[in-house]
């Protein structure tokens, strides 16, 4: 069986958002295409509270972003978000940065996702989203790790900074890179 893995399609992430994503916006129509051939699609929030260590306010690296219950914290403008299966949150512990949609850094603390997926059989996972660079990257690897088939939509997925060696990296672990085309045919 296989599920589509939306990742932080946020309005912060979308141009003129806190923590914009050059050209994340171009993904919706993407997107919403290719949700429709899948039975189970799973969207990941990225859900800090208000005093996240990943903030410069707090000595982290990146600007305020995606606040539990706020508006940038909610899904793009024009995304399908009646087609989703389940919504998972992370990076909800004010000290743990989270990149993954599996684990905490630390590996302490779980999503739930590994256990809604092994739940539905779910062995082939399909990626887009933001950012190819971090959360899309670290995901993608923790799914390897974790024994499952991943599949990453290339033209699905926009990076912070660095796409070319986000996708190697993930190609080298064995992840397979493919375009949105193969599923319009
Ligand atoms: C992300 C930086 C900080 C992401 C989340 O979704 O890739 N990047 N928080
Ligand atoms: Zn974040």
């Amino acid at each position: 069986m296989k599920a589509l893995l939306i990742i932080d399609m946020q309005r912060d992430f979308m141009p003129n958002g806190a923590l914009a994503v050059p050209k994340a916006d171009r993904l919706i129509p993407i997107i919403n295409e290719i949700m429709i051939q899948f039975d189970c699609v799973i969207a990941t929030q990225d859900w800090h509270p208000k005093n996240h260590a990943s903030f410069i306010s707090m000595g982290g690296k990146w600007p305020a972003h995606c606040i539990q219950n706020t508006e940038g914290a909610a899904f793009a403008k024009g995304l399908k978000t009646e087609k989703f299966t389940c919504t998972i949150h992370k990076g909800t512990d004010p000290k743990v940065e989270s990149y993954s949609a599996f684990f905490d850094e630390k590996k302490t603390h779980s999503t739930g996702l590994e256990e809604t997926l092994k739940k539905k059989k779910i062995d082939e996972l399909y990626f887009v989203g933001v950012a190819t660079d971090y959360c899309v990257l670290y995901s993608v690897l923790d799914a390897l790790e974790l024994g499952f088939n991943a599949f990453v939509i290339q033209d699905g997925c926009r990076a912070i900074q660095d796409e070319k060696g986000a996708f190697e990296k993930m190609r080298r672990k064995g992840a397979h890179l493919i375009l949105s085309r193969q599923f319009f045919s």
